[in-house]
């Protein structure tokens, strides 16, 4: 199997563009007829018509939205449908404590496992594959997300959830997993112990890997070692979850979004200015198609860029997107050099003998922010090589430390990889 949807994954983009002005004209009237705060936020940008937006082109005439609102009408205010028609929540918890919720009606987790099975396909997935589900099934949406997805797949689900590494290792050989998904780091940790306990697993062929940016570095390690094919699944909370947006093909040219149900626009982050493709800015997201919570030029935080809108070669026609670079609220700024963490990711990953864990420690010395790297490694690497490298390849020299195998701290979810001391 190709395509999971071959007719909507395939319309021409003249096609595409036609549904997608009829969807929006449709679901901007929809949030004004159904809430209360997308009115009110309408009337007070002084838009008294919004609902006469008919076409792409008037999209950046409408205000965006970001996390602020979400977490300013926890939980119901901006739901668009009565509690009666709820079916599912899901919910990620940021730095202020207030939470983002998303909510489902029937229709929304329909849409939901489309756009999923549409991603396990691509990747490869066949049905009665065993498809290892390693995020936590609960609020996040992770481990519900996959799994709505593999039902709607037709796949053999083996829902394991996260945690216990070492049974994850031995349920992926007694069923013969050969799609294993989660949380990039956690892929790296169940990597980590698949090594210690001298297992290979034959039939594991497809990686399906997200929520955090991961470098092309990262991929190769966990491509190599476990011998898999990697893919890089986009989505998140507040545009109805993992697999929402899409993921790259086998030919590896950027991320395809389904475009049938959501558009895309890349703003400049400080002017909000809608950008032209190729270049690398905010990645703002309209959902056309969900009935509970639509959102409407919703400000991911995430950087990216439009890398095309051509047909590829898989025969996709939705746009593609650069893999994510990092957040408009991670780039680190030492001594007047700007990075990513993934960035320094990269960099390390090309030392021979560094490891996948490490930790980039920012500390204020006298005043002036400086950093230190700790990184796992083998035998034989030193620190000295560590900070070298960096150098070379960042053009700044933070201090490396370099720790042996298993030492550094592990998380279960998302892994922190900076951390700020005074
Ligand atoms: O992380 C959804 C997800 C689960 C995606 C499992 C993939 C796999 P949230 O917790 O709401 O949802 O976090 C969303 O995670 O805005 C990005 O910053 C980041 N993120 C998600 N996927 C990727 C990716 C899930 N493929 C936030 N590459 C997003 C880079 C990603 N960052």
């Amino acid at each position: 199997m190709k395509y999971f949807s071959p007719e909507a994954e395939t319309l021409s983009q003249d096609a595409v563009k036609a549904l997608q002005n009829q969807r929006l004209q449709a679901i901007v009237q929809y949030v004004l007829k159904h809430n209360d705060y997308y009115r009110k936020k309408y009337a007070d940008a002084g838009l008294s018509d919004a609902g006469s937006v008919r076409s792409l082109d008037q999209l950046p005439l409408l205000p965006t939205i970001s996390k602020e609102d979400f977490r300013k009408t926890y939980p119901f205010g901006m739901c668009c449908v009565p509690q009666s028609e709820l079916r599912e929540m899901h919910q990620s918890s940021g730095s202020t404590g207030t939470p983002v919720v998303m909510l489902y009606t029937a229709e929304d987790l329909e849409q939901w496992a489309e756009c999923m099975a549409r991603c396990y396909v691509m990747a490869g997935a066949e049905p009665g594959d065993a498809i290892q589900i390693t995020p936590s099934f609960g609020l996040f949406n992770g481990g519900f997300g996959m799994y709505h997805g593999a039902r709607k797949a037709g796949l053999f689900i083996v829902p394991t959830g996260s945690g216990n590494t070492e049974r994850q290792v031995r349920i992926a050989k007694d069923f013969n997993t050969r799609i294993f998904t989660g949380v990039v780091s956690y892929a790296v940790r169940v990597l980590e112990v698949m090594r210690e306990m001298k297992v290979t697993l034959p039939p594991l062929k497809i990686g399906v890997f997200g929520a955090e940016s991961f470098s092309e570095g990262m991929r190769q390690r966990i491509e190599s070692e476990l011998g898999i094919t990697a893919f890089d699944i986009y989505g998140m909370t507040e545009t109805g979850g993992v697999g929402t947006l899409g993921q790259d093909c086998p030919l590896r040219c950027g991320l395809h979004v389904w475009e049938d149900h959501y558009i895309v626009e890349v703003l400049d982050p400080a002017t909000g200015k809608v950008l032209p493709d190729g270049e690398t800015g905010e990645v703002t997201i309209t959902s056309l198609t969900r009935k509970a919570l639509p959102v409407i030029r919703f400000r991911t935080g995430d950087l990216s860029k439009i890398v095309s809108r051509e047909k590829c070669a898989c025969g996709r026609t939705h746009l593609r997107i650069a893999p994510i670079t990092g957040r408009t609220d991670d780039m680190l700024i030492i001594k007047g050099v700007n990075f990513f963490p993934k960035q320094v990711e990269n960099a390390l990953l090309e030392i021979p003998g560094v490891l996948t864990q490490y930790q980039i420690i920012i500390e204020e010395v006298h005043g002036v922010k400086d950093i230190r790297i700790n990184v796992e490694a083998e035998e034989g690497v030193s620190g000295y090589m560590v900070e070298k490298h960096l150098k070379e390849r960042l053009g700044f020299s933070p201090k490396g430390d370099v720790f042996r195998p298993g030492t550094l701290p592990r998380q279960e979810g998302k892994a922190q990889r900076v951390f700020y001391k005074n």
